[in-house]
């Protein structure tokens, strides 16, 4: 078993988790920077937790601290970017994906010209990975947009949302010209999830939400195929991906009530896939919409944009996977955005999510078997707690033991014939939780010094794990 030559072997980051200098060069306010630190999320209640009002915004805009937004700090990677990338370097990343924080180049998102220092700022990033011959992945949007595209149009609930992000995806695709992989939006399903930090939508409880929300994902397909086609035009040769959160579905028992209930939440959760891949609807959900009293409005040319353009391949997280009963009579995972049975079959994290190596395998077949597309998975990763010795070592056995477990399924999964361009884990550096903005729910193979409340001198450390992934890129994932 062994995976091909040129495997993109690497780690991923959003810029609203890492960069910091939120105000710096120019930069407006985005919906990350009104994110507030949030010690424990009651799952159960988590949309309407991170679902801020106009009110707690205007609070957030005339705050002009960081002190409660721990986004705003990042872990200060505008500043050492380049330290943090030579660290990637040395680990022997042939890629590694970033976002590009819209706010920096459209600082309210709907000028009519870019903020040069923001343009200048991600050539800049771009140039120094492509020192060390790391191949950029770029996600367009990533958990972000400008606040105030949220708060004068309700984020991507209005159509000319699509036309302001047209216009700053044909900057970025100017600009840099020579990143071969571009993803559009990160976790796009995530809309129904979390639709402030993923839309811009502010909730209004006495409106049809759902009809929001499913507006708002229509819009952002629509803008997916449009920058899709504008990539291919600008940029020959260049790939691009949709990215859905994989949340693969067991049913809870052989019940053919619980098969059926895993069946649907699967379907669920294939829909934005559908559309980015297929470029149609799923009849099935047409039909849910209908259920639902939702009414999705299409202008006269968006079926036949889907349709032409399609992505070249299909990337995607994997954290965990959930289970199904008819009844919902099981015990519900806690602690993140997302919600779903527990399996008792599965160890958890910390963070209550389950760990399932062999889930990771079956999210490859299934997705290659539905789609027969290149995949890419651009997130996996482990959120845990770590401790720096007084040494400035970091022993991390159970992320490599995550990782190592992950990655055998993987390479499996390549063995059964699955066609996998890359792995980028998430995250190769420790940075704010997206959830939950938390500096203590740790991911990297680098260690940063600081806390949740901003403490710390921010300096970086070697974790064991970052010498184990280093192995498993020089042996390409031989030696694990
Ligand atoms: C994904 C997001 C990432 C990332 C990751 C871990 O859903 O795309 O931005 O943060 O999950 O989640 P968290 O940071 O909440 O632990």
């Amino acid at each position: 078993m062994s995976l091909p030559k040129n495997f993109l072997w690497g780690g991923a980051v959003a810029a609203n988790q890492v960069e910091g200098a939120w105000n710096v060069d120019g930069k407006g306010l985005s919906v990350a920077d009104v994110a507030t630190y949030k010690p424990t999320v009651d799952v159960k209640d988590y949309k309407h937790q991170v679902a801020v009002s106009t009110d707690t915004i205007q609070a957030a805009i005339a705050d002009k601290t960081d002190t409660d937004y721990p986004k705003r700090r990042g872990i200060d990677g505008y500043h050492r970017y380049k330290e943090d990338i030579a660290l990637f370097a040395e680990m022997g990343f042939k890629a590694f994906r970033l976002s590009i924080a819209w706010s920096r180049l459209f600082p309210n998102g709907d000028e009519t010209e870019p903020n040069p220092a923001g343009v200048q700022f991600y050539q800049n990033v771009i140039a120094e990975l492509q020192k060390y011959n790391i191949e950029p992945i770029v996600t367009l949007s990533h958990y972000e947009m400008p606040l105030h595209l949220s708060l004068t149009k309700n984020g991507w609930v209005d159509r000319s949302v699509i036309d302001d992000f047209v216009r700053f995806a044909k900057v970025c695709f100017a600009s840099l010209p020579t990143v071969k992989y571009w993803l559009t939006f990160n976790e796009i399903d995530s809309v129904t999830r979390h639709p402030f930090t993923s839309a811009g939508i502010i909730p209004d409880q006495s409106k049809h939400l759902e009809q929001d929300e499913y507006q708002a994902l229509h819009h952002q397909f629509v803008a997916s195929a449009l920058v899709t086609k504008l990539a291919h035009e600008m940029i020959p040769g260049s790939q691009v991906g949709c990215m859905l959160t994989k949340l693969t579905d067991y049913p809870a028992t052989a019940k053919p009530e619980d098969v059926l209930a895993s069946f649907q939440a699967n379907t669920m959760n294939y829909f934005c896939a559908d559309v980015q891949a297929k470029g149609i609807y799923p009849p099935l959900i047409t039909k849910f919409f209908e259920k639902n009293n939702i009414q999705v409005a299409f202008g006269p040319d968006d079926a036949a944009i889907l349709r032409d353009n399609t992505v070249d391949f299909i990337s995607f997280s994997y954290y965990m996977s959930l289970i199904s009963s008819a009844s919902g009579d099981v015990e519900m995972t806690s602690g993140n955005t997302i919600v779903g049975g527990k399996n008792p079959y599965l160890k958890t994290t910390e963070w209550g999510w389950s760990v399932d190596p062999v889930g990771l395998r079956i999210s490859l077949l299934q997705l290659y078997d539905r789609y027969r597309k290149p995949l890419f998975i651009v997130e996996n990763g482990m959120g845990a707690a770590d401790t720096l010795t007084a040494d400035g070592k970091i022993h991390d056995p159970y992320r490599i033991a995550y990782f190592r477990d992950h990655l055998r399924e993987m390479i499996k999964a390549v063995d059964d014939g699955v066609d996998l361009l890359g792995y980028t884990s998430w995250a190769p550096i420790d940075l704010v939780s997206a959830s939950t903005s938390q500096m203590s729910k740790r991911y990297g193979f680098i260690y940063v010094d600081a806390d949740d409340l901003g403490h710390g001198t921010y300096d970086r450390y070697r974790k064991d794990s970052f010498y184990w992934y280093q192995k498993v890129i020089r042996s390409n994932g031989a030696d694990l």
